[in-house]
């Protein structure tokens, strides 16, 4: 049998592969010997190390043949190719919105990056009490730029489906996405777990809820079936490394067409967990203004460059219709797009409740009653909002609702 050259790398592996890279090896300086590693694992799935060196630091990231977090569950090792890939085609589109990619390796499933050293992890960030206002309108203008760019309102069609198939054989993690968010919430299964009994009524509303679950699976067919854009794919608040003035979308590795309102709505929907698990009324205040600043920056910049698409590259779809009617044409786009993102954001905050990877954000709050009475607020509003997810026409209104829902018991 042929030995596959893929191993698990240590420090020494780390120092002996950048040695053998010109162009990482000089962003960190000196000598091999120099360099510190440090691991900086936080995530669900891959070894994250950190190598500085005298002059500066990269970032690697190499896929493991398993979930990190839980050895039994296989994985294959692809996900640091797709992220590479995302990378390469978002760059262009987004600027210094991300990172740059440095070198990836198909052999080892290493990915090199620039360090984000001085940069928090946005969930982070918010845990600890920040408040930058720059970060929401900046998440909506890397989402209006990235989607935009990959769909076929700025590429020629040839262009759009030979990346979508690129995309499209990112099976493992699209498979994690359907299991973990899009099913099994919804139904009895050994990896959803809740320890606050007070979900358990909520849950058992949810799953016997015909309009509930009719939402779901729409929003799941719609996940699978539109494929408007290139998307992250997991844009949580813990794919966003941020300081008060530069922010950063990382972790793109489960990148796919799909609906765009997808990427929207799970960062509104960890906005919105955030804003559940900070019971102050001021806190909670710059929580809606933040989703209200990050919708108007992604609908403003999207409807932008839909709008000034003139000079689009030959072979690219052009309006036929001009005026008015495509102006509301384009509007209902838009309203499509917002129904997405209200109901992907109700979808991400159930499974981040009671499904299989929790969030860190209610762990702030120390007294175990007031931390299950915040956790069953998340639930029951995004209970609420799938259940009536026709009655939310604007993002005002999903605002309004959950100001009301926030101002309960404070
Ligand atoms: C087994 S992976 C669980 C979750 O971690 C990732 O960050 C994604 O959010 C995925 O759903
Ligand atoms: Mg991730």
């Amino acid at each position: 049998m042929t030995q596959t050259p893929y191993h698990t790398l240590d420090a020494n592996g780390i120092c002996d592969l950048i040695a053998g890279l010109p162009d990482v090896a000089t962003r960190l300086g000196g000598a091999p010997a120099q360099w510190q590693v440090r691991e900086v694992s936080d995530g669900n799935l891959n070894n994250v190390f950190l190598i500085a060196g005298p002059a500066g630091e990269v970032c690697l990231k190499q896929s493991l043949p398993h979930v990190r977090v839980d050895p039994a569950w296989k994985m294959p090792l692809d996900r640091t190719f797709f992220e590479a890939a995302w990378l390469r085609t978002v760059l262009p589109l987004v600027g210094g919105l991300t990172t740059e990619c440095l070198f990836f390796d198909r052999d080892l499933y290493v990915l090199i990056v620039e360090s984000l050293s001085g940069h928090t992890v946005l969930r982070t960030a918010l845990m600890q009490g920040v408040d930058w206002p720059g970060v929401a309108p900046r998440i909506g203008t890397f989402i209006a730029h990235a989607t935009f760019g990959t769909s076929l309102l700025a590429r020629p069609f040839e262009e759009v489906f030979t990346t979508r198939r690129t995309f499209a054989a990112n099976l493992a993690l699209t498979r994690i996405t359907l299991d973990l968010v899009l099913d099994d919430p919804y139904r009895d299964h050994p990896r959803n777990h809740w320890h606050d009994p007070i979900l358990t009524p909520i849950v058992l509303d949810i799953r016997s809820s015909a309009a509930t679950l009719l939402a779901v699976e729409n929003l799941r067919r719609r996940f699978l079936s539109q494929p408007q854009a290139l998307l992250h794919g997991d844009l949580h608040t813990g794919s966003i490394m941020s300081t008060a003035d530069d922010t950063r979308v990382i972790d793109g590795e489960f990148a796919i067409y799909g609906p765009i309102g997808f990427d929207c709505g799970m960062f509104v929907g960890n906005l919105v967990l955030h804003y559940f698990a900070t019971p102050d009324r001021t806190a909670r205040k710059a929580t809606l203004r933040d989703i209200a600043a990050f919708w108007g920056s992604f609908h403003d910049q999207f409807m932008g460059l839909w709008k000034g698409n003139e000079a689009a590259p030959p072979g690219t779809l052009h309006p036929l219709a001009y005026g008015p009617a495509a102006h509301v044409a384009q509007q209902a786009f838009m309203d499509e797009v917002m129904g997405d993102t209200i109901g992907f954001a109700g979808i991400e905050i159930i499974r981040r409740i009671i499904g299989y990877a929790h969030t860190a954000d209610f762990d702030m709050i120390a007294d175990p009653e007031q931390r299950a009475t915040c956790r069953a607020g998340a639930l029951s509003f995004a209970y609420h909002v799938l259940d009536h997810l026709n009655e939310f026409h604007t993002i005002n209104d999903f605002l309004y609702y959950l100001d009301e829902q926030g101002q309960v018991g404070l």
